[in-house]
């Protein structure tokens, strides 16, 4: 059985609500990070993969956020994540008060490590703090590299981009410089790693800047 929780309007402000949000996530040790990126970009397949590599050594739960159906819970609940939907009902983004409600129904105490897949959207999103230790964001390949110029404030916001699809690279004709210096150009302090969810390739980096971020102490 999946959870779901309509996201209501709530007069509180958001960015109080994220503090909130962010306290009770480190009063539980747990390590957070808001993953957005286009839809398509490919969230849910690399965190499928993700789940698969880090459970059971991990305990890791999982807000999924999506304007209607229970799909992508449904996926990563399959592979042993502790999963709560949020259907947003039309809205583009989470919000802090979502999440807050979310959070409730998770047994944060048994948690090494929260997901929340954000929306699929490259605006909406930037502007809503959840309270998550980092926000993460895909950018898949085909969606072309001249995206961070064209969605800046995404791209300025997250700490670390997650180039997906790269096993598509050779069909497109496209290499990773065109999309790393497209990305430095925009915040030249992101990390940027290329992974495929398809094949594996670069994953592995992937657990391990988590792995590096939660053994940082949050
Ligand atoms: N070729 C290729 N396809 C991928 C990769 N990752 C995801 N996909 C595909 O991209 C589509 C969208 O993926 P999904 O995870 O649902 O994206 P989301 O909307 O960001 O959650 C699906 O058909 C996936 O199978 C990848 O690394 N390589
Ligand atoms: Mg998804």
């Amino acid at each position: 059985m999946i959870k779901v929780r309509l996201m209501q309007k709530v007069m509180e402000s958001n960015d109080a609500v994220a503090a909130e949000n962010a306290r009770k996530l480190r009063d539980a040790a747990v390590f957070s990070v808001d993953m957005m990126s286009a839809p398509g970009s490919g969230k849910t397949t690399i965190l499928e993969r993700t789940l698969d590599a880090l459970i059971p050594a991990l305990t890791i739960g999982v807000i999924q956020g999506d304007v209607d159906t229970t799909r992508d819970a449904e996926r990563v609940q399959a592979r042993g994540a502790q999963t709560v939907q949020i259907n947003t009902g039309g809205a583009c983004h989470l919000d802090a008060p979502a999440v807050a409600g979310a959070l409730e129904d998770l047994d944060l105490d048994a948690l090494d490590l929260l997901v929340i897949e954000n929306v699929g959207n490259l605006i909406c999103p930037t502007g809503f703090a959840l309270g998550a230790h980092e926000r993460v964001m895909v950018l898949s390949v085909t969606e072309g590299a001249d995206k961070p110029e064209k969605y800046p404030a995404m791209f300025r916001s997250c700490s670390l981009a997650l180039v997906n699809k790269t096993d598509l690279l050779p069909v497109l004709g496209l290499d990773l410089e065109a999309f790393a210096e497209e990305i430095a150009r925009v915040n030249p302090d992101m990390q940027i790693l290329p992974v495929s969810a398809l094949t594996g390739e670069g994953m592995e980096d992937w657990y391990q800047w988590l792995r590096d971020r939660m053994a940082e102490g949050q």
